[in-house]
């Protein structure tokens, strides 16, 4: 079976290459270049999947999957072999479906909050406007999204005390998905040597062959820079 990741440059797609590296499993890239301006996907990519959103998976047996824990938890039941899931009904399983969901449902939203607020902070509009939007997203970063982050990144470096891994103390496809939160946060959410087991355990990932070669075939990677 073929399978083609649809790749956004810079994007969550980067954690399905990786797993495609971590299963050995081969597989095709039809790559997308984000609008450098808006860093929408291109329009293109609606043709897959109507959100236009990366990242989607396409099979040459007629799958197309979308939303990224779905596609590591399919990915990982059908050609995982029992590799990178607990063994289904275990208490570990219990936690890797927990942080398969986390990464998306929890974790992303305050952080996709403060780059919106950022960049309305940062962007060009008349004089007259500037401190108006400045009073706004200060007030949103300092009243919501800043303290939620706090609250996150406390939450998951206090977990990492618990375990080496998210859902036990073997790799799984969890980490996949929560390497993507964890690298915004390092990048332009706050995560820094204060929490020395998120910091650590991003020092694991980025070591681990597999993803070295996803870098390779997915291309630059800004979160990391
Ligand atoms: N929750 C979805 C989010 C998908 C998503 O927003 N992907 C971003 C890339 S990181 C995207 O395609 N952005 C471009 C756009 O919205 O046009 C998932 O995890 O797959």
């Amino acid at each position: 079976m073929t399978i083609t990741v649809h790749h956004l440059n810079n994007s969550r797609s980067q954690r399905v290459l990786w797993l495609l590296e971590e299963l050995g499993l081969p597989y095709d890239i039809v790559a997308y270049q984000r609008d450098p301006n808006t860093m929408l996907a291109p329009p293109e990519l609606r043709q897959v999947h109507p959100l236009g959103k990366s990242p989607v998976v396409t099979t040459d047996d007629g799958l197309t999957l979308a939303e990224s824990g779905a596609i590591v938890e399919t990915v990982i039941e059908r050609f995982g072999n029992g590799r990178f899931a607990p063994a289904a009904g275990t208490p570990a399983f219990l936690r890797y479906r927990y942080w398969l969901h986390y990464a998306e449902g929890s974790a992303m939203p305050p952080l996709l909050l403060k780059l919106v607020f950022d960049k309305i902070e940062n962007s060009k509009m008349p004089f007259f406007a500037k401190p108006i939007a400045k009073a706004i997203a200060g007030k949103a970063k300092r009243s919501f999204i800043t303290p939620n982050i706090t609250t996150h990144l406390d939450f998951m470096e206090a977990e990492l005390g618990k375990s080496r891994w998210f859902a036990g103390e073997d790799f799984s496809g969890a980490d996949i998905q929560m390497s993507f939160p964890i690298e915004a946060a390092a990048a332009r959410g706050g995560l820094d040597a204060s929490r020395p087991k998120l910091m650590a355990y991003l020092d694991r990932i980025h070591a681990r062959p597999a993803y070295k070669r996803a870098l390779e075939r997915g291309g630059p990677y800004g979160l990391l820079s």
